[in-house]
């Protein structure tokens, strides 16, 4: 009998093998290549811990506090210092020292759309993708440092070759296609609450991308680490698929990481409301960690200081910067000194699979747990870690649902807002309604501006001769 089968037996994972001998010389093969991904030892520690031990009853909140952070000039951080790490950042820009990274592997079910979620498109008048816009941002920092930047895209199985193809098909808008660097995230198999491992068809498992925090061993597994080495990259810069406002790589946040020796570093937004879908900055036992908006008790996210503010109001909007070496530590599970690994989470699914004749099932209720590493738990690892506040203006506004909070309708506004921001800093004729909102549609390509700084450099050169509905700065 094939080796791989009798581990499975061994394990009490036998049955994923019931319809083998039914299957196709091709089938089978299939069957026994996705069996070889799973990490038999992993999974039964899982279940042991996550489906059968404390981990099942939910997250450990004792002794949480929220965390401090680094505020902006305008709430009263030093003036001095945020200057100093800009400076810094920008050199290390220009050293070549920086790699920007976008994890693009979820399956964006929320949105509705039917496609890798980085083609979606967002921008006002260009209707340009999420991968283009943060393509069109990387050429032009690349340009501004003289650097031209090396870009990650980690995918999942589902995803990977429909987005290579779209970047194919558009010629890697404008960037040389020998930096921009595609892998596959790992897979988790989906088990049911025994923890046995469920097929989705007599062929094939139940499997399932691996969290973003997979995205530590998919990092190293890929080459991206020594490909990063062999370039002297040091420094990573890590953003989501669906957020178009990204700075991709912002000089100040790269520069407070690296003058204070962080090995991995996040920026927060104070929470809009006190239910916004964030994980929370908190510290724990003197350690940092990113709790949940799911895992935190309403309580706490209601709970207000004697300043009236919020107390865990710092949000998570999941924009980090890592050391690469540190990334190597964490991919190989743990960091020094005899720290633990990123820690699994459970989400209970409505998973489709087959019952014990081969047919398929449809579930009407969770029927089994998916496993999710997520990266914001590194944090506790790293060395002096890091938070800094950002201004939700220029940093985030996600696509994330099809209508209503998070939706391609606020995050266009919100880019109408920041171009219309820019042009009336700059004295353009721009009338905007109370929240910032221009009346008419325009854009600012990256080519001409990304960030504050970029576009003001184009204005003084040359400025639009005139603000009208549909302008495209490019
Ligand atoms: C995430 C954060 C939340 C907040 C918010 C900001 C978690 C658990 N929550 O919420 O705290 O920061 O973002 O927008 O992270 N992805 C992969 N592979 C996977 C799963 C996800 O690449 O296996 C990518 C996905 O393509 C996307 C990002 O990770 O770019 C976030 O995934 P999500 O949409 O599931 O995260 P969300 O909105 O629950």
């Amino acid at each position: 009998m094939n080796p791989l089968i009798q581990q499975f037996r061994a394990a009490g994972q036998g049955h994923v093998f019931a319809f083998h001998d039914r299957l196709s010389p091709e089938a089978q093969r299939h069957l026994l290549s996705e069996a070889a991904e799973v990490n038999l030892a992993e999974l039964a520690t899982l279940t042991r811990t996550l489906l059968q031990g404390q981990g099942a009853v939910g997250v450990n909140l004792e002794g949480l506090v929220p965390a401090p952070y680094e505020p902006r000039p305008e709430n009263g951080g030093d003036p001095v210092a945020w200057a100093e790490a800009k400076a810094a950042g920008e050199a290390a820009l220009r050293a070549g020292r920086v790699a920007a990274f976008t994890v693009a592997g979820g399956q964006g079910t929320r949105l509705g759309y039917d496609g890798p979620k980085g083609t979606f498109p967002v921008t006002p008048v260009k209707r340009k993708s999420l991968f283009q816009v943060f393509a069109e941002k990387l050429r032009a920092a690349g340009h501004r440092y003289g650097r031209p930047l090396h870009w990650f895209i980690m995918t999942s199985h589902q995803n990977h070759a429909a987005t290579v193809a779209f970047f194919e098909e558009h010629r890697y808008f404008g960037l040389d296609h020998g930096r921009v660097h595609f892998f596959r995230q790992g897979r988790m198999p989906a088990v049911d609450f025994e923890g046995r491992i469920l097929l989705e068809t007599p062929g094939s498992l139940a499997l399932a991308p691996d969290g973003h925090g997979g995205s530590l061993r998919a990092l190293e597994r890929s080459g991206a680490l020594d490909l990063m080495k062999s370039h002297h990259i040091d420094t990573l810069s890590y953003f989501q698929v669906d957020n178009p406002l990204v700075r991709c790589v912002d000089p100040a946040f790269l520069g407070w990481h690296l003058l204070t020796g962080s090995q991995m570093s996040s920026k927060m937004v104070p929470k809009a409301y006190a239910d916004e879908k964030l994980g929370h900055f908190c510290h724990q036992h003197g350690r940092l960690v990113v709790v949940e908006y799911s895992d935190l008790p309403r309580a706490l996210q209601h709970e207000t200081g004697s300043d009236g503010q919020l107390r865990f109001r710092a949000g998570s909007i999941a924009l980090h910067v890592l050391d690469r070496e540190f990334i190597r530590q964490m991919a190989g599970g743990g960091g020094t000194g005899g720290l633990g690994a990123l820690p699994f989470h459970r989400a209970d699914k409505k998973v489709p699979t087959v019952d014990a004749a081969g047919a398929p099932v449809k579930p009407a209720q969770a029927n089994g747990v998916k496993f999710e590493l997520f990266v914001f738990d590194a944090l506790p690892f790293a060395r002096n870690p890091l938070v800094i506040e950002t201004r939700r203006a220029d940093d985030f506004s996600p696509v994330k649902n099809a209508e209503g909070v998070d939706s391609p309708r606020t995050c266009r506004d919100d880019q109408l807002r920041q171009f219309a921001r820019w042009l009336k800093a700059h004295g353009a004729p721009l009338e905007t309604d109370a929240t910032g909102l221009p009346p008419f549609p325009l854009e600012v390509a990256p080519s001409y501006g990304y960030d504050e700084d970029s576009f003001a450099a184009s204005w003084t050169e040359r400025p639009a001769a005139a603000v009208t509905a549909g302008l495209y700065l490019s």
